[in-house]
């Protein structure tokens, strides 16, 4: 009977590893030439995506995909990480083969008991954030500079994995984030919701915040603020601003400016329609958790009409999901770069609500910009959207 039981098990276990298996892409990415954004419901393989298993798949493969030509590998957790989380202050300490590192992180508490949900914020927050609601202040260039290119290879990230680490500078910062929510979820002498944690950042920090939120599933909700090109923005839709005259950050230019992306990536920036992929998986990859993405419409070279046609493509993959609240974009201009203006507060309250504060009945439906960007989705999105959930 046992021996049955257990024969059973096994058969059981095998037909559950086996449904879960996803075909693996190749050593080589074949790149094929694609003008429009491309299909986040086809495979590399060519196979249409119409279940959740099949999803989750394709999910890994886009996240592997991003790894390979944009932003380098991001390693798995190593294997020291300890840590002390007391008073005000959060201590990572991380040992890989025999080199340590430490950083630390700062906490603005509520006042009361707790636990409370957090939100860790790049270089600081940027975007008003509720009393009732922890901030923990991340200091990313800590982790990873970004000066300019000679930042390449520096910061605590590179000293555990080596100048010559394939990461950049937002896939170090990710990595970073995950060693604090290791420390936070090993100690219990604190006030924090690990269930209950946002992420924010703007401008280059925004372009990291949405990355994080992309690569590190124990964060709830993702608040990237003025991210622009490299965040936000799909390069398609830069490059089609900046052949239209408009003066936009474009891939070409950006990995001349900066060590946000893999030096992988160099190849690909003047050759963007053959990349397999494009920012508006970014919000694929974070679907079906928690997403706004606060853009500005008044400053070109943030792209305001890359973002916004990005976003509002991304968010078909929460559609896809039965979630298409779950996400959303506001596009809003008439203020400085950074300064979050008043006639975001509601969205942004909404958001805060609904998945960090369980108000389930917040409404987040938001898709808007103050301004006309004159998207044409038909010009760019050649594919329909599945039902998954
Ligand atoms: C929007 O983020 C960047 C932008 O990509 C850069 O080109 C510019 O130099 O700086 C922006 C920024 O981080 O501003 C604070």
């Amino acid at each position: 009977m046992t021996s049955l039981k257990s024969l059973l098990a096994l058969v059981t276990l095998s037909v559950t590893v086996l449904a879960q298996t996803c075909a693996p892409l190749p050593a080589t990415i074949t790149l094929r030439a694609n003008s429009r954004l491309p299909d986040p419901f086809t495979t590399y393989g060519g196979q249409k995506v119409t279940t959740a298993a099949d999803w989750t798949c394709r999910r890994n493969e886009i996240s592997e995909l991003f790894q390979r030509l944009e932003v380098g590998t991001l390693p798995p957790k190593p294997s020291s990480v300890t840590g002390t989380v007391s008073g005000n202050s959060i201590t990572v300490n991380v040992n890989n083969g025999g080199t340590g590192i430490s950083f630390t992180a700062s906490i603005r508490y509520p006042t009361g008991n707790g636990p409370f949900p957090a939100i860790i914020a790049l270089g600081g927050a940027s975007i008003p954030i509720p009393s009732n609601v922890a901030v923990i202040t991340y200091n990313n260039d800590d982790i990873a500079q970004q000066a300019n290119t000679g930042s390449r290879g520096r910061g605590k990230f590179y000293t555990l994995y080596g100048q010559g680490h394939s990461a950049s500078a937002m896939t170090a910062w990710v990595w970073g984030v995950s060693r604090l929510i290791d420390v936070l979820e090993a100690n219990t002498g604190h006030r924090i919701d690990t269930k209950r944690l946002g992420v924010t950042g703007c401008s280059r920090n925004g372009k990291g915040a949405i990355m994080i939120g992309a690569f590190e599933p124990r964060i709830a909700l993702t608040i990237p603020q003025e991210s622009g090109s490299g965040g936000a923005a799909c390069w398609r839709l830069s490059d089609d601003m900046s052949r239209r005259g408009i003066e936009v950050q474009t891939a070409r230019q950006i990995v001349t400016e900066n060590v946000w992306f893999s030096p992988l990536f160099n190849q690909y920036v003047n050759r963007v329609p053959d990349l397999p992929l494009d920012h508006h998986f970014l919000a694929g990859l974070v679907a079906p958790r928690g997403l706004l993405v606060i853009e500005h419409s008044g400053i070109n070279w943030l792209g305001p009409f890359s973002t916004y046609g990005c976003m509002v493509t991304g968010r078909k993959v929460y559609q896809a999901l039965g979630v298409p609240n779950n996400m959303g974009i506001s596009s809003v201009g008439g203020h400085g770069h950074c300064q979050f203006p008043s006639s975001q507060n509601t969205e942004l309250t909404a958001f805060i609500n609904k998945f960090l504060l369980n108000n389930t009945s917040a409404n987040t439906n938001v898709q808007r910009s103050d301004v006309n960007l004159n998207y044409n989705e038909a010009s760019w999105v050649d594919w329909t959207v599945p039902n998954l959930a």
